[in-house]
């Protein structure tokens, strides 16, 4: 007989959305010949040898990604223009047609390799919308597609995670057509369709797309997920492009799906390079911000670095990305939480004490065991009195998510409870920036929750003056 262990409720990750969360903040490279037209979205009749980066180095892409903490990089490896960076069988459409190398460069097996050497995640993006292609639009497009879709899927090694783009512009090249061409999203790219082929092609790859079917669209591209957001969404009558994007951020209490959000956000205005943003580049300050909007808010941050006409990650990004990373890890280096003592209002069984809150291991947790009403809690007492301003929880999400309410709060030296910071959701993670106190006592109280609440890892943080005030929610 094995002992009772705490019971999941409603939708749970599949692993290879576990996987996932567990990269937390992950790359974007929007590459191709909008880097030489200066544009954002190519028409389509852009000429291939347009495409000509002068010290192109993918290693260079990856170094700078990882001095930046991010754990896997996403190339576009086809945008809404057409032009593939790689030789597709399908099209003459590439780089095969530039004088790059002349025609024998692949720039996704370049940074497939690049991104295995540097032991990070490599990912892709096709673009549906195809501006190029003189069948966009009627049913032998979609062949078309697949067929780029497995190449890429199947010729350049493990891949984490499919990116679908639900945009659609309408008006093109479309080989020479010249017009605007209109397509039901609901139904034209037949994505129930798509879905399983990747599945077979790549099994540990997560899709996403605005609404799934693994990660959604956080419904914004300012780097901002929603202050309540649940990894729970319910996406019936719903699909990639259909505008509904109100609830993206948020999701769904008691969705049917577990299909958590990520939020895409660039490093410069636009998402392709133009250098007149060079000096437009995010600060380190905006990057914390944004990565407690979006990772301490519960969902991935996919932020976009793109090349230059060099094909170098210009020097400002890389500072910039740099220094946010260093900053980062002064905050999060040191989890006082870890010495406290830790006591509990309940626990399902001595296997799952508050201790595995504290404990450094993710995989453990606390699980609350409350009766009727009972309201759950855990306090940490520390030895002598401890300074913090940054707070960082986690639900056992393995087991789903529950949590709708919680609060924070210190003892004063006077004895009573001083609230430092509330929220709703937790979720895979959630982090809280508060001004600084000094405390010897400190209260984590769940308010509400669908479930008992399950909690893997609970940290306390002095991050110092890198910790501004907290934004307005
Ligand atoms: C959007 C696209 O239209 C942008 O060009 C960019 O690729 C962004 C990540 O997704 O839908």
């Amino acid at each position: 007989m094995t002992n009772p262990s705490p019971q999941p409720h409603g939708p749970v990750p599949s692993l290879r959305q576990l996987a996932w969360h567990q990269l937390e903040t992950y790359g974007f490279i929007h590459f191709t010949t909008n880097t030489f037209t200066n544009l954002e979205w190519g028409y389509g009749d852009e000429d291939p040898p347009i495409f000509n980066p002068t010290q192109y180095d993918p290693q260079q892409w990856v170094s700078v990604a990882k001095a930046g903490g991010l754990t896997g990089l996403i190339l576009t490896a086809k945008h809404h223009d057409g032009f593939c960076l790689w030789p597709s069988r399908f099209t003459d459409h590439s780089v095969k047609n530039s004088p790059w190398r002349s025609g024998g460069g692949d720039v996704v097996a370049d940074l497939a390799q690049a991104c295995l050497e540097g032991g990070i995640k490599f990912g892709v993006y096709l673009s549906p919308w195809d501006r190029h292609h003189p069948q966009y639009g009627k049913p032998e497009y979609i062949q078309y597609y697949r067929n780029q879709l497995q190449e890429l899927l199947t010729q350049y090694g493990e891949i984490f995670e499919v990116w679908f783009d639900g945009a659609n512009g309408g008006n093109g090249w479309y080989g020479g057509a010249n017009e605007r061409r209109r397509i039901d999203a609901a139904t034209y790219y037949d994505w129930p369709n798509t879905w399983p082929l990747v599945r077979q092609w790549q099994p540990g790859a997560v899709m996403f797309s605005d609404t799934g079917p693994d990660v959604r669209w956080v419904g914004n591209e300012q780097g901002i997920g929603a202050d309540t957001t649940w990894c729970t969404f319910s996406p019936a009558g719903r699909y990639p492009g259909d505008g509904k994007i109100a609830d993206q951020g948020c999701g769904h209490e008691n969705g049917t799906h577990w299909i958590p959000p990520e939020t895409d956000v660039s490093i410069r205005p636009g998402w392709f390079y133009h250098a007149s943003e060079d000096d437009l580049v995010k600060t380190p300050q905006q990057l914390i911000d944004i990565y407690f909007q979006s990772v301490g808010r519960g969902t991935s941050l996919l932020l976009n670095l793109p090349p230059d006409r060099r094909g170098l990650i210009h020097e400002n990004d890389a500072a910039h990305l740099s220094t946010f990373k260093r900053q980062l890890n002064a905050i999060f280096t040191d989890n006082l939480a870890v010495s406290a003592k830790v006591s509990a209002s309940s626990y399902f069984s001595e296997e799952y004490g508050a201790g595995n809150m504290i404990d450094e291991n993710p995989h453990t947790y606390w699980a609350a065991n409350p009766t009727k009403n009972e309201t759950c809690w855990v306090e940490l007492t520390f030895s002598k009195p401890q300074r913090f301003n940054v707070f960082s929880v986690q639900e056992a999400i393995t087991l789903g998510q529950t949590v709708r309410g919680w609060k924070l709060q210190a003892q004063t030296s006077r004895g009573d409870w001083q609230t430092l910071t509330t929220g709703t959701t937790i979720g895979y993670k959630r982090l809280a920036r508060f001004p600084a106190v000094e405390s010897q006592t400190v209260r984590f109280t769940i308010t509400d929750s669908l479930a008992p609440p399950v909690i893997s890892t609970f940290g306390l943080f002095d991050g110092g003056s890198l910790i501004n005030e907290p934004l307005p929610k």
